[in-house]
């Protein structure tokens, strides 16, 4: 049985992964860099250890300090989060040398899937459907060319070792071909290490929807319905949403039954989540598989009631899954939107600086994931991504209305954030109507009233917090205004310092 766990990951993640923790009785450890001195993670785990600089390299992905210290604290166990080291496959084969228990999957199937090649062959042969294309890295020019021929362009150049938009380039006529084969292998090369790329049929305005399972040790394996997170700006997902709610019910019986197959396919372990390409009519492709925890993990927890952070620590110290099939039911409905230090109106530069203050939303239906609080500094090192406000309700109308209520209430002040953007997207009847696809946001998305509020807003509160960051000494302390209209009416007005 797991008793201390080491969470070798930072920011809201890593909260996250210490109440699951504490819910079961087991001691949470953090680890930080340098640039996380003041970081969440560290205060609300049961002990924390500095490992570096505030480099990723020197601490977060440092693989052989991480494992060095679980042994002298008597960790038996580590988990990854997301990102880092969560898909290194050599890391999780050092911990099983080091008899710690990673959290996750054996390293055999990480290797597996995230070779895409390897994927696909392995997908094709257990019948997951897979988007027409090689199943190995091209040989040649010609190799390449008949392909192309034969299912015919446009396609899709990718890197066997890439994933995620990595190393990807659309080829729309033959002469394109030659010149972005080469440049595709060098750039793949430095990148990865291997310049192996393979091509597929390029799958036009699809939605990106993905199914998230869960599986034991003992061969038993589950789904927990899917993910439509087709709301995403250059490979950043933005807001997702579970269900799906564009499926039909056959279409969810048909991909999720894909995806335990996929998981079957490689003798999975763990939460995961299989990746697939919705086409404009009633087509899916499998796309990748994600052999980790997801950021957008909590809709699912939301709409099934089942803890996927409990779920994975069981499974890591061998227990069998003991939620059936036939039990699971979607119930309602979950929406997240992610909150980035980012300034929309400067082409979404990263926005830096200490939190100054932090009010979070509440009320019902309503969750924040977050990595911050108030002295939290927001550096460059790291993802920009500051917390998750995870809405639910008994249908989708509701969970977008909790939604729009929970983002006017969200305060951050020090960084400048994406909050007051979502109510474009809430609000556009395409979102609402279900016909966006994975182009939605580069295509449609107009920032409301440009400048305006810039003007508009110096209130009350704003004015405390400039003195308070003058205090601080913080000259560049950053805001921007709150949100006031979340409904055309403007039903939550002003936001004025209570
Ligand atoms: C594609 C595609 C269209 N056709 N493959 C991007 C991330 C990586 N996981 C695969 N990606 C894509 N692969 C074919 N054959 C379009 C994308 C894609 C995308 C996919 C999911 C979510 C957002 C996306 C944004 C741009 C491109």
């Amino acid at each position: 049985m797991i008793k201390k766990i080491l969470i070798a990951n930072r920011g809201e993640i890593a909260v996250r992964i210490a109440k699951a923790c504490h819910e079961m009785n087991m001691t949470s450890v953090a680890v930080y860099s340098e640039a996380d001195k003041y970081s969440l993670h560290v205060r609300v785990a049961d002990e924390a250890y500095h490992i570096g600089n505030s480099a990723a390299s020197e601490s977060y992905l440092d693989g052989d300090k991480i494992i060095e210290l679980a042994k002298n604290i008597g960790a038996d166990a580590i988990h990854p989060g997301y990102g880092f080291l969560s898909e290194n496959s050599a890391f999780i084969k050092k911990c099983e040398t080091a008899e710690i228990i990673f959290i996750g999957p054996s390293s055999k199937s990480v290797e597996m899937m995230g070779n895409k090649t390897t994927a696909r062959t392995i997908m094709k042969q257990n019948k997951v459907p897979i988007v027409p294309g090689s199943t190995e890295g091209i040989k040649s020019y010609d190799d390449a060319k008949n392909i192309c021929l034969e299912i015919g362009l446009p396609v899709m150049l990718k890197a066997a070792s890439g994933g995620g938009g990595k190393g990807m380039r659309k080829i729309d006529k033959i002469e394109e071909l030659k010149d972005a084969i080469d440049r595709a292998k060098n750039e793949a090369k430095k990148a990865f290490g291997d310049d192996s790329v393979y091509i597929e049929k390029f799958v036009e305005n699809p939605k990106h929807i993905e199914v998230q399972i869960l599986a034991d040790k003992h061969g038993n394996y589950l789904h927990l319905f899917e993910r439509d997170c087709s709301i995403q700006r250059r490979h950043q997902k933005v807001v997702e949403e579970a269900p799906a709610f564009t499926l039909t019910d056959e279409l969810r019986a048909k991909v999720t039954t894909a995806a335990v197959n996929a998981a079957k396919a490689c003798n999975y372990y763990n939460a995961g989540t299989i990746e697939f390409l919705f086409d404009q009519k009633e087509s899916f492709y499998f796309l990748e598989m994600n052999t980790r925890l997801q950021v957008e993990h909590p809709v699912t927890e939301m709409i099934t009631g089942i803890d996927l952070v409990k779920e994975q620590i069981k499974i890591a110290q061998g227990d069998k899954l003991t939620i059936k099939q036939e039990d699971l039911k979607i119930i309602g409905h979950a929406i997240e939107c992610r909150i980035y230090a980012e300034d929309v109106d400067a082409n979404f530069a990263p926005s830096t600086g200490k939190i100054l203050h932090h009010r979070l939303p509440s009320g019902p239906g309503i969750r924040v994931d977050r990595g911050i609080d108030i002295h939290s500094d927001v550096s460059v090192y790291y993802d920009p991504m500051l917390s998750k406000v995870i809405t639910y309700g008994k249908d989708r109308e509701e969970a977008i209305s909790r939604m729009k209520r929970a983002l006017a209430e969200y305060q951050i002040v020090g960084v400048i954030t994406n909050i007051h953007a979502f109510q474009w997207i809430l609000n556009n009847p395409i979102f609402l109507e279900g016909s966006f696809d994975i182009n939605f946001l580069d295509n449609k998305f107009i920032n409301l009233l440009p400048g305006k509020w810039k003007t508009e807003i110096v209130d009350e509160f704003e004015n405390v917090a400039i003195i308070l960051a003058a205090l601080l000494k913080d000259k560049d302390s950053k805001t921007k205004p709150f949100k006031r209209e979340c409904s055309p009416n403007n039903k939550w007005g002003k936001n004025t310092y209570e």
